[in-house]
């Protein structure tokens, strides 16, 4: 089926700067380009173009958001902060979040780009359903009011409310797949029922505080933030019950009219930045299943958003698995480093069973 394709070529001019260790002795040690760079992007792009999968999509380019959409989500405050941080040429945004003086511009291309993806999903061109949006920088950790690890607007809360705005939808639900908790994302809807937010995530990771089972959301919002801590180490297997045992259910029962899906593919074998074992094969499940959950809820409208990811040689396969998922084939390309699928480890059932029991009151299919 036809598969929307979204990116901007000025993505990769959003320039996070270097990695820099400070030691206490005052020195520092530079160890290279930012985790969050510009080459995740043109890795991904050339796999998928090389690989055919590319060609196979209807690649759109997105515009920029406009203040309207920023302003569903974020405060004014909270714009006038990243205009000026990037005008003064500062590199720091907010905690762990880096740019440059483009990075205001870029961002919201970032956050259009999911917009976008919006307008595919629902069908605005050529009866498209589903689509792909390769954007940076990422969007889940930033709240209304704050940018936050390598993210300066919340690219898939703006979609979300977009979504909302434009074609009167009641029931949206965000999957977030990457390894770190989306708690930007998770803060905006928190005291919302309109909003469905599934987060699984390495436990006690990043940001250290928040993701725990306990929170289930908030006054109408009561029982629509599920979060899934997954112990270190978790793989396929693990990913897969936590699908069966929590996401399907939940979302079968919630019958969303439109899934958003926070796509980090930080959860690999291979990224500097987690401890998870999900491999190509992987992710290429978690985007079939969601995809098939969609043709059976809501008319097969989905949109998959780029969020982290920061293996650079590993980072194009995890995607090929994305796409292969989202679109329905398998590209003749062995990955080199894939690893015998682990058995479901005693751990991660039984955080699985945590968070299903923490979420039992809420919902009728967990019972
Ligand atoms: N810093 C994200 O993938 C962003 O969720 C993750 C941000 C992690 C920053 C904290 C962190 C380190 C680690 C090692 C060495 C130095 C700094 F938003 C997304 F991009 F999607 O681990
Ligand atoms: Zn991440």
């Amino acid at each position: 089926k036809p598969t929307g394709f979204i990116f901007h070529e000025d993505y990769v001019k959003h320039d996070t700067g270097t990695q820099v260790y400070s030691l206490p002795n005052g020195k520092t040690v530079d160890v290279g380009l930012e985790f969050e760079n510009h080459n995740r992007v043109r890795y991904i792009k050339e796999m998928l173009e090389k690989s055919g999968l590319l060609q196979q999509m209807h690649a759109v380019t997105p515009g920029p958001a406009r203040d309207e959409d920023l302003l569903r989500v974020h405060t004014e405050r909270h714009l006038a902060h990243i205009r000026d941080t990037a005008a003064k040429g500062l590199r720091v945004f907010g905690p762990e979040a880096y740019g440059c003086p483009v990075s205001e511009e870029i961002a919201r291309l970032s956050a259009g780009g999911a917009i976008k993806a919006v307008d595919l999903a629902m069908g605005e061109e050529s009866g498209m359903t589903q689509a792909y949006a390769l954007i940076r920088p990422p969007g889940h950790h930033a709240s209304s009011d704050q940018a936050m690890g390598f993210c300066l607007y919340n690219n898939v809360a703006i979609a979300a409310r977009y979504a909302q705005a434009k074609y009167g939808l009641s029931r949206v639900a965000i999957i977030d797949w990457d390894v770190h908790h989306g708690n930007g994302t998770q803060d905006i809807f928190y005291e919302d029922d309109s909003v469905l937010f599934i987060s699984l995530h390495e436990a006690q990771y990043f940001p250290s505080d928040t993701g725990n089972v306990t929170e289930t959301g908030a006054g109408k919002g009561e029982g629509y933030t599920v979060n899934i801590p997954l112990p270190s180490a978790t793989g396929e297997a693990g990913y897969r019950h936590a699908f069966e045992q929590i996401v399907l259910p939940v979302l079968e029962e919630y019958r969303p009219e439109l899934v958003l899906v926070s796509a980090g593919q930080d959860p690999n074998g291979m990224d500097p930045l987690s401890r998870m074992m999900v491999m190509r094969p992987g992710f290429r499940y978690m985007a079939r299943t969601l995809r098939e959950l969609a043709e059976r809820v809501c008319d097969g409208r989905i949109a998959v958003l780029q969020e982290g990811g920061y293996s650079l040689p590993y980072l194009p396969i995890a995607t090929l698995g994305v796409i292969e998922g989202l679109i329905d084939c398998e590209v003749d390309f062995q990955d080199p480093h894939s690893i015998p699928e682990r058995p479901l480890v005693e751990e991660a059932m039984q955080a699985v069973q945590q968070s299903r029991n923490a979420l039992a009151p809420y919902w009728n299919y967990l019972q």
